[in-house]
């Protein structure tokens, strides 16, 4: 694997080869986040029908001081941090501690890394980072580069919900692989709940999930040559109870042929046949104590907020 380093004042980079770390998933939700599909994902969190970021949101604003009490002042190594926004809660409890601290974001997007890094470091003045860029999905192990003795991880946004059931205790796994017996996980998972609740929050009245989902359309046309009419496609989203997840799909209006010349393919699609783009997996208390508990983590505390539609979960080491 390509690696390198690149160092400033207080801020310290490591870049592991995005493009060659192989897929380990059979539908990788990263396909989402091109420019585009980033801004309409932020746009989404700030829907009223989209609680789980807010939610999450809500967890660190109120319990920050709680939080990081249980986890202790360790090195904060965090998986898709994106722009950081939600870690700043913890980040704040610190540097009101006055010593010094390290945060360790991983990242697909160097962009999001280098401005949320900037930020950061105008805004703490104890803070010291060191960013890797990696694609982490079912590769924690990227972390090793890092060489901490002890440490926390944080895995927040429901980001696990992209992964199936197995590849979530794969995840799991491997973190726990990474662990001392100080050491921390700290997991946010959206939780089950009414599809009252839940549909609405990936079909929203603005339609602003469906452009989302629809984007991957316009990606394809743009970086694979492909030819798909977009409006051609309507956006659906169910909810799967068997394995307690969110579908969403492109749902073909009518019988159309696709070509795309990158692979050399052309699809056929029947008329309401669809194209499965993403689930969004939804756990219980009880699954998320036993998914620990299968790859040797204990759920040493938990957070809700007020609705109870969200979870933040604390792991420690089974020893
Ligand atoms: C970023 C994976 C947490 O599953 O809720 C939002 C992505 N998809 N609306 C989720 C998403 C449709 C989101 N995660």
């Amino acid at each position: 694997m390509a690696y390198h380093k690149q160092r400033y004042e207080r801020l310290t980079f490591s870049f592991m080869d995005v493009e060659q770390q192989q897929e380990a998933f059979a539908r990788p939700a990263k396909y989402f986040y091109d420019t585009r599909g980033s801004q309409l994902y932020e746009q989404i969190c700030t829907l009223p029908e989209y609680y789980p970021y807010r939610a999450e949101r809500d967890i660190l604003a109120s319990y920050a001081p709680d939080i990081y009490a249980a986890m202790g002042h360790l090195p904060l190594v965090e998986f898709g941090s994106g722009s950081a926004a939600k870690t700043c809660y913890l980040l704040t409890m610190y540097e009101h501690a006055g010593q010094p601290f390290l945060y360790c974001p991983v990242d697909i997007s160097r962009a999001a890394l280098e401005t949320s890094a900037q930020q950061l470091l105008a805004a703490y003045s104890h803070l010291s980072i060191h960013a890797i860029h990696a694609d982490f999905a079912g590769n924690p192990g990227v972390i090793r580069a890092l060489h901490l003795e002890k440490k926390a991880m944080a895995f927040f946004g429901s980001n696990l919900g992209n992964l199936t059931r197995a590849e979530s205790r794969d995840f799991l796994q491997s973190t726990a692989a990474l662990m001392g017996p100080e050491d921390v996980f700290l997991l946010g998972v959206d939780l089950k709940k009414s599809t009252t609740l839940l549909l609405p929050a990936y079909d929203d009245a603005q339609g602003v999930t469906a452009a989302f989902n629809l984007n991957l359309l316009h990606r394809m046309n743009r970086e694979l040559g492909a030819n798909f009419h977009v409006p051609g496609f309507t956006h659906l989203a169910l909810y799967n109870q068997e394995h307690g997840r969110i579908e969403m799909h492109l749902r073909s209006r009518q019988a159309q042929h696709v070509a795309i010349t990158k692979t050399a393919q052309t699809i056929h699609f029947a008329a309401g046949e669809t194209i499965h783009t993403e689930n969004s997996y939804k756990y219980s208390l009880a699954d998320i104590r036993a998914l620990g508990h299968c790859t040797g983590l204990t759920l040493s505390h938990t957070w809700f907020d007020r609705q109870h539609y969200f979870l933040l979960g604390l792991f420690h080491r089974e020893n």
